[in-house]
């Protein structure tokens, strides 16, 4: 019993106060603003003119999809791709960024050009000389001085932004991810997201990753009132807000640093958000159901600079006290309509929309900075020229700019990389207590002892993993698999989340982008469907999204619980869906020594990986070393040699053909070669080819339901492969296609067997 927090019935009568949202109550002059130091006046044109670079690069989109921009008439180029163009919230872009540091993250959504370009327009003032020259790729001979250099930097940032969204190869992610999933990693920004809510979970993650590691950084999540209505954006507010990280319990108290910067446009694609498609007022209400704190949510008028720069301020003062999460609603418009092919006509007025144009950003800010006497009219009509002139030679050499090769078309669909090397600062003991041994029998460990124990000796020799899921701390998961760990490690390193699995992976992803190695428990396989985006759109799509800037090295341990009589939702084998989705490696071991060999292989590999884990096996006894070893991806194990047929499965299934081939040999003389690929992607399909080129037969088994499964692939690879050596039609054997049922009758007519194994070689061998 670790727990420190006791639950006794107080039943007392009390009223919840819900405390106070402020709305829009920044009232300060620019002239005040500057007498008080508050900003300085050089960084206000700054801010007015990356506003006015925002704008440029939208307008930019708007003429170049007319093919009518000036600057590259004439050049065979003709844009394709998405237009979710933010004309019109650029201070919200300029503010947030303009209260942040370098290091700082940002998440975005797919109306982010104005995010992107901001962070990386204020890191080209924020980088030092000697980064931006080799950014820019400035030799060493070439001098250079600052104000030409930073210069460079804007028009080169403008130019690789640009280059990605026309799909270049010199764009920001090669012309893999496009405008909507736009990153930057070098200045912190953990990309755009074009699913709507997509980044909520990932910014939460990164500010965990940075509670964690302990750095004063904060993440700033953009995401619209649209996203802010999604499930994982609740879940994730949950998760960043847990209690357990600010109480007792935590081993550092520290609030999650992220800002939830809530951009409302007003309209979702085209639903209303106040007063149609929600029941608030005000989308800062979001905050008030996950901390007595209401998360410090304030409402700010997004169509001032100065009242953004402001509220982003104290929030990422709060954050880097330990006092987030924080949530800023951000009241502001986009002049386009959703994308380009909108018309607006069908859900606004010209009226409406002519009032928004009357308390412009650029305009309100132009204004100010006049009236302070810091720009006259003339200088902001230079500097707009400036803006345009700099737009055009960034947007001309981008569409000159060479696009990738069509043969390098996978080229970042996984990360080569692994943690086969730690760096120093991740080897330092980061425990509690020194891990007791996990006692054996005659060299034997239980299937899910020796998953503890990969575990903890990946913990031990890598501090960044850490390990996270649902009652998986004090309680050890609900088979128990982690028992223990908690007083081990901490609760720093192995906690408890809410029921909220698309958070518990949004997060891992968050946390992988930048620097940690989480793993994750999913307690049914059943419930990845919670968390499919984050799972198929987010951690396996982004290395490659990214363009090979980074890698997501986490662990999603799903156990699958066949044969139990739990019924349609916690019984399913669904590593066919991991397999169908590109970008991640998907593990599925049958015995204890593949167990840990495969885990910790798994956790220092660089990609995704879904690590299967049959429920019906964990207590299953195997010889385990003490000692550390790994078992490689994609080299399958000769489970038994044989001559007649193939036999291959994984997991709990592979057990079953090892017993059907005995069955076989013994009463029809049948010798099964048995093969377990112990990783389904990537696959040996040269062991297999090997086998049946030698058997002439083969049958593929797994639990999973038997149409679209995955043994069909493996079926139709031998055949395009090995079909001069096929003396019968490939086998496949698969749960039937229904729904798994409860009744022991039902469910063993349902599920594969060793009976119906011995059955399918008994045919296609004809014995
Ligand atoms: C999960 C998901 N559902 C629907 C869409 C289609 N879609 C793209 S943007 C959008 C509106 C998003 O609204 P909001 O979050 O307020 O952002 P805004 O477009 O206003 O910037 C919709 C419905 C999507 N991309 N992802």
């Amino acid at each position: 019993m670790v727990r420190e927090l006791t639950v006794l019935p107080d039943l007392a009568p009390e009223i919840v106060e819900l405390g106070q949202i402020p709305v829009c109550q920044y009232d300060r002059t620019l002239e005040q603003e500057l007498a008080d130091g508050r900003v300085a006046a050089d960084d206000v044109k700054r801010c007015l003119e990356f506003m006015m670079m925002v704008r440029a690069f939208e307008e930019m989109i708007i003429a170049v999809r007319n093919q009518a921009y000036e600057p590259i008439k004439g050049l065979d180029f003709e844009y394709r791709g998405p237009t979710h163009l933010s004309i019109g919230q650029e201070a919200t872009s300029v503010g947030c960024c303009a209260a942040l540091r370098l290091t700082d993250y940002i998440t975005s959504t797919h109306r982010g050009h104005g995010d992107g370009i901001a962070k990386g327009c204020f890191a080209a003032y924020q980088r030092d000389a000697a980064t931006l020259r080799e950014v820019l790729g400035i030799p060493d001979v070439e001098r250079v001085d600052d104000a030409t250099l930073r210069e460079r930097a804007l028009e080169h940032h403008l130019f690789r932004t640009a280059a990605e969204l026309f799909g270049r190869d010199a764009g920001y992610c090669r012309g893999r991810g496009g405008g909507m999933h736009i990153a930057d990693f070098s200045v912190g920004h953990l990309g755009a997201n074009a699913i709507v809510g997509g980044s909520v979970g990932i910014a939460a993650g990164a500010g965990m990753s940075v509670r964690y590691r302990g750095t004063d950084q904060v993440c700033l999540c953009f995401a619209g009132d649209g996203a802010f209505c999604n499930g994982i954006a609740f879940e994730a507010l949950n998760v960043a807000s847990m209690g357990q990280f600010t109480n007792e319990l935590a081993v550092r108290p520290f609030g999650v640093p992220t800002i939830f910067a809530i951009i409302n446009n007003h309209y979702a694609m085209t639903g209303q958000a106040i007063g149609e498609v929600t029941g608030v007022d005000y989308m800062a209400r979001r905050g008030a159901g996950f901390r007595p704190d209401n998360l410090h949510a304030e409402v700010v008028n997004g169509m001032d600079v100065l009242a953004v720069l402001d509220g982003i301020r104290r929030a990422t003062e709060l954050a880097r006290e330990g006092k987030g999460p924080v949530v800023r609603e951000l009241i502001t418009y986009r002049y386009q309509g959703h994308s380009l092919s909108d018309p607006r006509t069908e859900y606004r007025t010209k009226e409406e929309e002519a009032a928004w144009r009357d308390v412009d950003p650029i305009a309100k800010l132009s204004g100010q900075l006049v009236e302070a006497k810091v720009c006259t009219n003339d200088e902001i009509e230079a500097m707009r020229e400036r803006v345009e002139a700099r737009q055009g030679r960034a947007a001309r050499r981008a569409a000159l700019a060479p696009e990738p090769k069509a043969e390098d078309v996978l080229v970042f669909m996984y990360s080569s990389g692994t943690s086969d090397t730690v760096p120093a600062e991740a080897k330092a003991p980061r425990q509690l207590q020194p891990p007791a041994p996990i006692a054996r029998k005659d060299g034997k460990l239980s299937f899910k002892d020796a998953i503890k124990e990969a575990l903890i000796e990946e913990m031990v020799r890598d501090n960044r993993v850490v390990f996270y899921g649902e009652d998986i701390a004090d309680y050890g998961g609900a088979f128990k698999v982690t028992k223990g760990m908690l007083e081990v490690f901490g609760r720093d390193r192995v906690f408890n989340t809410s029921i909220s699995e698309a958070a518990i992976i949004g997060t891992a992803v968050g946390a992988a982008m930048t620097g940690l190695r989480p793993v994750v428990e999913l307690m049914y396989s059943d419930f990845e469907y919670q968390a499919g985006d984050q799972i198929y759109n987010q951690a396996a799509k982004w290395s490659y999204m990214s363009g090979g800037s980074l890698a997501v090295p986490i662990v999603i341990r799903s156990s699958v619980g066949a044969g139990k009589g739990y019924g349609g939702q916690h019984s399913q084998a669904l590593e066919s869906h991991s397999t169908h989705t590109p970008g991640i490696k998907v593990v599925f071991p049958s015995t204890p020594y593949d167990a840990k060999g495969l885990l910790k292989t798994a956790i220092r590999d660089d990609n995704p990986v879904m690590f299967c884990e049959s429920q019906a096996l964990y207590n299953d006894l195997g010889v385990v070393p003490a000692e550390d070893y790994t078992v490689p991806f994609g080299a399958a194990a000769v489970r038994r040699e044989g001559s007649d047929i193939t036999l291959v499965s994984w997991g709990k299934v592979a057990l079953d053909v090892l017993e059907a081939a005995k069955v076989l040999e013994a009463d029809h003389k049948i010798s099964a070669e048995v093969i377990d690929p112990r990783t389904l992607i990537p696959f040996d399909i040269e062991s297999v080819l090997r086998s049946v080129r030698k058997t002439g037969r083969a049958i593929i088994a797994s639990q999973a339901t038997r149409t679209g499964s995955y043994t069909g692939e493996i079926a139709s690879q031998i055949q395009e492969l090995a079909f001069d050596y096929l003396d019968a039609p490939v086998g496949r054997i698969g749960a039937l296609d229904g729904v798994s049922p409860q009744s022991y009758v039902l469910e063993r007519a349902y599920l594969p067997s060793v009976a119906t194994i011995v059955a399918e070689a008994r045919k296609l061998v004809g014995k």
